[in-house]
């Protein structure tokens, strides 16, 4: 696979620290400081949000994943340590502010998961929608220990993804949770064995890229948001994007592909 951009060089300056490739009509998005295990810098948050909305304008899915030997690190904690509180806040802001646009944008986002997923890089695999986690893979949130807090997102994204008891046991404790712990806590929805997160990660988005870019879009953007109405609104909701939905021209056509030509049919999980 050529990747644009790849480099195993450290110096942060000289770096280009998010590669970018098209897979057909898959982005790929790949985060590339491995000598410092792809911590997170100001610089490398600006870069990643350059690469999303590059994805976002070429794209139909994208995928997520990490050079060298882990996933990420998190927070670049060697240039967090020269912070003052407000150059804090406004960071983790920013933090928010990119993280927000993979949430809550118009394509699917796959996170393919290798070695550590900590901190910062647990908080910016939850704001994808899918995440894909092989066997080596390992989440830990050692703010506790670092004597700071989550602050890309995590406190609302992962405490709704596995719960805050769960939440506050990895930052009281700095549990490390493995990929099989990982999927019962639904942290991840799939795990694989070790090296194929990449290729799977693809295989699902290219899948994804195939659907209705509304449908998609709806699913990205409205099924979170119902899951926080009171359950009465969401219904009211579901009624108006469901509707919308089918006067789409795309699923005129979806729709009498199946009626017509039977075409996208399910089909029972593992059957070809
Ligand atoms: C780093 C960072 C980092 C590695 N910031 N430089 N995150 C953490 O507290 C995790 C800290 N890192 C680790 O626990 C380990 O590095 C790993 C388990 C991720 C990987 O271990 P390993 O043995 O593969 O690598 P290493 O030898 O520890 O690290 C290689 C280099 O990367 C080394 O630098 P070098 O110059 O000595 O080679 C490390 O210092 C450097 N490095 N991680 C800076 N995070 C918006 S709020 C989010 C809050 C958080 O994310 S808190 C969690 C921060």
């Amino acid at each position: 696979m050529i990747i644009e951009g790849q480099n195993d060089v450290s110096d942060h300056n000289d770096t280009q620290l998010v590669t970018f490739e098209m897979r057909g009509d898959v982005a790929l998005v790949g985060l590339n400081r491995p000598a410092k295990r792809n911590a997170i810098s100001d610089r490398f948050v600006n870069e990643i949000e350059v690469n999303v909305r590059r994805a976002r304008d070429t794209a139909r899915a994208a995928v997520l994943f990490g050079h060298g030997p882990h996933f990420c690190a998190g927070l670049d904690l060697g240039e967090h340590v020269k912070k003052s509180p407000m150059e804090g806040v406004q960071n983790s802001r920013r933090w928010h502010e990119v993280f927000s646009q993979i949430e809550f944008g118009p394509i699917p986002w796959f996170a393919a998961l290798h070695g550590a997923v900590v901190g910062g890089g647990l908080e910016l695999a939850a704001a994808t929608q899918v995440r894909i986690a092989d066997e080596s893979t390992f989440f830990a949130l050692p703010e506790g220990q670092r004597g700071i807090f989550v602050g890309g997102g995590g406190s609302v994204r992962i405490a709704r993804l596995t719960g805050v008891a769960r939440m506050a046991d990895m930052m009281l404790t700095g549990r490390s949770v493995d990929a099989t712990l990982g999927e019962r806590w639904n942290m991840v929805q799939y795990v694989v064995p070790k090296g194929e997160a990449l290729e799977t990660a693809i295989e699902l988005a290219e899948q994804a890229a195939t659907n209705s870019s509304f449908s998609n879009y709806a699913v990205i953007n409205a099924l979170p948001r119902i899951n926080q109405m009171a359950a009465d609104d969401g219904l009211f909701v579901e009624s108006f994007v469901s509707s919308f939905a089918a006067t789409t021209p795309e699923a005129e056509a979806r729709l009498n592909d199946f009626l017509q030509r039977g075409k996208g049919k399910v089909k029972a999980p593992g059957q070809t």
